[in-house]
C-alpha cells in the first residue's frame, strides 16, 4: 500500500510514521501559546524532526471542542511563515492542519505536502480541488458535526461501522473530485464528536479499518478522553498516550500524530520488534 504526498512516498507496511504536532495557536489546549512566535514554532518543529518525526503537522486554528474559529487572514499569518522557514531548513514532510482551502493552498505553495483535514465531512469540494491540483497527501478525518457542535451528545448505532462507511463514501467522493485513493490516509478522529465509550470502541477495533487498504492515522496524544478515563490532567497523559500508540502498532495503524515524539518513537519501535511487523 502506497501513500503519495507530492514529493513524498510512504510504502506500507513499514515502521509506524510518527507525525509531530506543532501548534501556532494561542489557545491550543495541549501546548497553548508556547509557539506563537514563528521562530520558536520552527525551532520546536526542527527538534521534533530530530527526535524522529517523519511528518510535522502545523496548525493555526484550534479544533478543541467549542473553540472559536479564526479568520483566514489570521490563520495564514500564523501558519505560512512557519512552513516557509521549515521548508528551507529541513527535509521533513510538512503537513498543514487546516479546514480552509485558501490556507491549504498557501501552505502547499510555501512547501507543505500534506493537508490534514479535520473537516473532511464537509460537502463543498474546494478543499479537494486544492489537494487534487497539487497532488498533495490528504488526511481524511472522521468528525461528527463541527468543532463547535461535535461534543453535543454524539450518538451512533455502531460507531465502528459508521466511521468505516464514512471512509468508503468519502474515498468515492474524493475520487470524483480528482483526489486518488493513493493520496488519502484515513483517520477515525478520536475525540471529534465521540463519547469516551465511542473513542474506546474505535481504538479497540482499529484493525477493522484495514479492509479499506489505505494508511490509517491515529491521533490520541494527551486527549481529554484519557483524562475522562483515568482522571489525569494534561501534563500527566503521556503514559496512556504511549499505551495507545503501542496498541495502534499491534492493531495495524500506520501513522500516529503526537506531541511527545522522542518517547513515542521509542515506544513504537519496541512494539514493532515485539509484534514482528517489520
Ligand atoms: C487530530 C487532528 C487534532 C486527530 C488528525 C488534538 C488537528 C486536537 N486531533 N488531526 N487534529 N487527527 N488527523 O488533541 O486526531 O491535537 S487537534
Amino acid at each position: 500500500m502506497r501513500w503519495i504526498a507530492r514529493d513524498f512516498t510512504f510504502d506500507f507496511p513499514r515502521p509506524m510514521v510518527v507525525m509531530g504536532i506543532v501548534n501556532t495557536t494561542p489557545d491550543s489546549f495541549a501546548d497553548g501559546g508556547q509557539f506563537l512566535n514563528s521562530g520558536s514554532a520552527v525551532d520546536h518543529a526542527l527538534r521534533l524532526a530530530d527526535e524522529g518525526a517523519e511528518i510535522i503537522d502545523i496548525g493555526g486554528e484550534s479544533t478543541r471542542p467549542g473553540s472559536a474559529p479564526v479568520s483566514e487572514e489570521e490563520e495564514l499569518l500564523r501558519v505560512v511563515p512557519v512552513i516557509e522557514r521549515l521548508a528551507k531548513r529541513s527535509e521533513v514532510a510538512l503537513s498543514v492542519d487546516t479546514q480552509k482551502p485558501v490556507v491549504a493552498k498557501a501552505a502547499i505553495d510555501a512547501g507543505a505536502s500534506i493537508v490534514n483535514d479535520v473537516a473532511a465531512n464537509r460537502e463543498s469540494p474546494q478543499m479537494w480541488h486544492v489537494v487534487a491540483e497539487a497532488g498533495a497527501g490528504y488526511i481524511c478525518m472522521h468528525m461528527r458535526g463541527t468543532p463547535q457542535t461535535m461534543q453535543a451528545k454524539p450518538r451512533y448505532d455502531d460507531v465502528v461501522r459508521e466511521v468505516g462507511d464514512f471512509f468508503k463514501k468519502r474515498l468515492a467522493r474524493l475520487a470524483e473530485h480528482g483526489v486518488s485513493d493513493a493520496q488519502v490516509a484515513l483517520d477515525p478522529g478520536i475525540g471529534f464528536g465521540k463519547t469516551l465509550d465511542h473513542n474506546i470502541k474505535l481504538l479497540s477495533r482499529l484493525n477493522k479499518f484495514s479492509v479499506t487498504e489505505r494508511p490509517l492515522l491515529v491521533g490520541v496524544s494527551r486527549k481529554s478522553f484519557i483524562g475522562n478515563l483515568l482522571g489525569t490532567s494534561l501534563e500527566d497523559r503521556l503514559p496512556a498516550s504511549l499505551t495507545c500508540a503501542v496498541w495502534s502498532v499491534a492493531e495495524g495503524a500506520n501513522i500516529v500524530r503526537v506531541h511527545d515524539v522522542a518517547e513515542t518513537v521509542q515506544a513504537v519501535r519496541m512494539a514493532e520488534a515485539l509484534n514482528e511487523k517489520v
